[in-house]
């Protein structure tokens, strides 16, 4: 097979040889009848890594999310989103169709939200309106390029959710990328929310899975409804053994994938045609914007080796993970600049 250097997601990397290990000595239960140790190991360490009472091992992250969403709410409730979150606009419109909530959206200028726009969002439930029940964030951001909530608007955001009686969700697929790349513990973006997920099968490395956290109260309410939606596992420690490794080694690495990503911005920007945001890059993902069709260019490069993803019509995604090394990066560069001066 042909080398590829595979820039299109974090989610495609492949298990380390530790995770393999793990898997194959992995103690195992039954997860649904509640005694899985290795599940019960992993959640105790994700609630722990984040300061939470409790943890709850899922198949997605986007059940995660999902499951957060109707734990929180009752249907006809309203729940606030930023316009490009990952909830929003890539679960296949879950918050309505699993949880009935209504949904209504704030601007993020460079990933941050509007606190203002999201203050002003907030709505008492009435005879006629529906009460604003939910605020959902997202960090880092995956459609805005991997920006990172600041820690003191997530301060601002949870005690304004607190004064006003909603519950604040984050979605932390890539919290850990933020937690790295500020020196800021993950437990402290986490105290600023009522439920935090986050995945595994990203920049941890893992196969499957994702993690998500709260109170007792919630994650045991939330496992009913992790149930509802057929998220239950059984022989699930061989998979959560992986996670347990990824919390234990594979977090402090993300450091490297943030090099990386600036590395591949700087060496990419100024190409003919193309615009990068090179200051803009602050985690694991840069985005080429486009003057002609992004799609011709995603597969020119994909015949040179280098896969990438045109996620709309004058734009390209480029994610850097474990699988791709500081020699890859250069080689994409090469490549980059073969196929966009011809
Ligand atoms: N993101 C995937 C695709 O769906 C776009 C990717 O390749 O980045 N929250 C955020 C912020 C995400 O980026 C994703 C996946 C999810 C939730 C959902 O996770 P999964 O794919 O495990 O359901």
């Amino acid at each position: 097979m042909t080398r590829r250097i595979d820039l299109r997601s974090d989610t495609v990397t492949r298990p380390t040889p530790a995770m393999y290990k793990a898997m194959a000595e992995a103690e195992l239960g039954d997860d649904v009848l509640g005694d899985d140790p290795t599940v019960h190991k992993l959640e105790e360490a994700a609630a722990a890594k984040l300061g939470k009472e409790a943890g709850l091992f899922v198949p997605s992250g986007s059940m995660a999310n999902n499951i957060a969403i109707k734990t929180h709410t009752k249907p006809g409730d309203e729940a606030l989103f930023d316009w490009e979150a990952h909830s929003l606009c890539m679960e296949v419109g879950g918050p309505a169709a699993l949880a009935g909530v209504l949904t209504r959206q704030f601007r993020s200028p460079g990933g941050v939200p509007d606190v203002d726009e999201i203050a002003a969002a907030i709505r008492p439930e009435t005879l006629h309106s529906p009460g604003t029940r939910l605020l959902v964030l997202e960090n880092t951001h995956n459609r805005l390029g991997g920006a990172i909530i600041p820690l003191d608007v997530h301060r601002h955001l949870f005690s304004l959710a607190k004064e006003t009686g909603m519950m604040v969700h984050v979605d932390g697929a890539r919290l850990f990328n933020a937690a790295v790349a500020t020196g800021t513990p993950a437990s402290e973006f986490a105290a600023q929310a009522d439920s935090v997920s986050f995945c595994l099968s990203k920049g941890l490395g893992c196969p499957v899975g994702s993690l998500l956290c709260g109170t007792r109260d919630f994650v045991e309410r939330a496992r009913r409804v992790r149930k509802l939606f057929g998220g239950g596992m059984r022989q699930a420690g061989i998979l959560a053994a992986c996670g347990v490794v990824a919390l234990e080694t594979m977090i402090e690495r993300l450091a490297d994938d943030h090099s990386n990503a600036k590395r591949l911005a700087m060496g990419i920007h100024g190409l003919p045609g193309t615009c990068v945001d090179v200051e803009a890059v602050a985690t694991n993902m840069v985005y080429l914007t486009t003057t002609g069709s992004a799609k011709p260019i995603e597969d020119k490069l994909a015949e040179r080796g280098v896969l990438c993803i045109a996620t709309s019509p004058k734009r390209i995604r480029l994610v850097t993970h474990k699988d791709v090394s500081a020699a890859d990066i250069e080689e994409a560069i090469e490549v980059f600049r073969l196929t966009i001066n011809i």
